[in-house]
């Protein structure tokens, strides 16, 4: 189904399965009224992540952490999820290529002591976001790109696999033909997994990863690597994370910005407003430019904004793990 009509049909539905702190933030948002942040009572593990492979993402990492498990292992388990489905164009195996046809990744992951690794423009392997784990933790470095980033990956026992889909090669040949030579980012058919997590313990990891901008220009990266951009999560504040046209976030910083207007006190739901407000009062036509935020406090406060109609996101707690229809800017 048309993702925007989905929306319609769903706005109310979902926003009657989320917990009741979130869903006054969710509907009473108001573009230019602050919302005090709730009593904050924490609720732990909670999982959240962007569009409906979000679901599977959250179910995963609720598993593991409901056991027990540490948020880094879950969130990088979670993501894996859409990273591994060949059926999903936006992220990993089967994701859309670049103009060129190569199928470029990038991924980041943050862990609650704030170390950090990226990984960007990085073919052939399946999952990224084990690789930028990895660049975390074995290298003094925070990013690796390119071929630097498969060498890396490949002798650290990854296996290298073509990751052009049937699907994805037909679409880009499609492209081809109709001959506008130019990248595109529209609203509908990009869908990156960010995914924040909060375990038993208390402690926040994220991870973001995907393809980026179907038919991009080879060698364009986007927001999903860059840390601040795409990906920001302080354990002592929140997390948030960004999916859509990277070129806006990135000149936004746009998810440190959520995480530190967070840190001044805003609610997640109003930080990811602002943030999407930063865009939309930029000159730039955004007619067919999304970008969504979605954000999670300290608290396990919840929220997500988006420029357009269109953008839900998976929110997991306790039993439930069901899908919001984020409030966006444009009606
Ligand atoms: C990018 N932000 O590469 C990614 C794409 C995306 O939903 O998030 N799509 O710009």
């Amino acid at each position: 189904m048309n993702r925007r009509k989905f929306i319609t049909k769903t706005t109310i539905a979902a926003s009657g399965v989320v917990a009741a702190s979130s869903f006054l933030q969710q509907t009473a948002i108001s573009q230019s009224v602050p919302i005090p942040s709730g009593s904050g009572a924490a609720v732990r593990p909670l999982s959240i992540s962007t569009w409906w492979h979000g679901l599977e993402a959250n179910r995963v990492a609720m598993e593991m952490m409901q056991r027990g498990g540490r948020a880094l292992d879950a969130v990088e388990a979670g993501v894996k999820t859409a990273e591994a489905d060949d059926k999903n164009q936006s992220v990993g195996l089967g994701g859309r290529p670049d103009r060129d046809g190569n199928v470029t990744l990038d991924a980041s992951i943050i862990d609650e002591q704030g170390n950090c690794g990226a990984v960007a423009y990085l073919q052939h392997i399946v999952h990224p976001i084990s690789v930028a784990r990895l660049v975390m933790e074995k290298t003094p470095h925070v990013m690796l790109v390119g071929e630097g980033a498969l060498q890396f990956a490949l002798e650290n026992g990854f296996q290298k696999t073509d990751l052009l889909t049937d699907a994805s090669r037909k679409e880009w040949e499609e492209w081809k033909k109709e001959g506008k030579y130019q990248p595109v980012p529209n609203i509908e058919n990009h869908d990156t997994i960010g995914q924040i997590v909060i375990d038993t313990a208390g402690n926040l990891s994220g991870a973001c990863t995907t393809s980026g901008m179907p038919f991009k220009m080879n060698g364009r990266v986007g927001d999903s690597p860059i840390i601040g951009a795409g990906l920001y999560v302080d354990n002592e504040v929140g997390g948030a994370t960004a999916t859509g046209l990277g070129e806006l976030v990135m000149r936004t910083v746009g998810s440190f910005l959520v995480v530190e207007l967070m840190r001044n006190g805003r609610s997640p739901q109003q930080a990811c407003q602002e943030a999407v407000m930063r865009i939309a009062n930029s000159k730039i036509d955004l007619t067919d430019a999304q970008v969504g935020f979605i954000a999670v406090n300290k608290n396990g406060e919840t929220g997500g904004y988006s420029l357009h109609p269109g953008f839900d996101y998976a929110l997991a707690i306790g039993d439930e793990n069901k899908m919001i229809a984020a409030v966006s800017f444009f009606k």
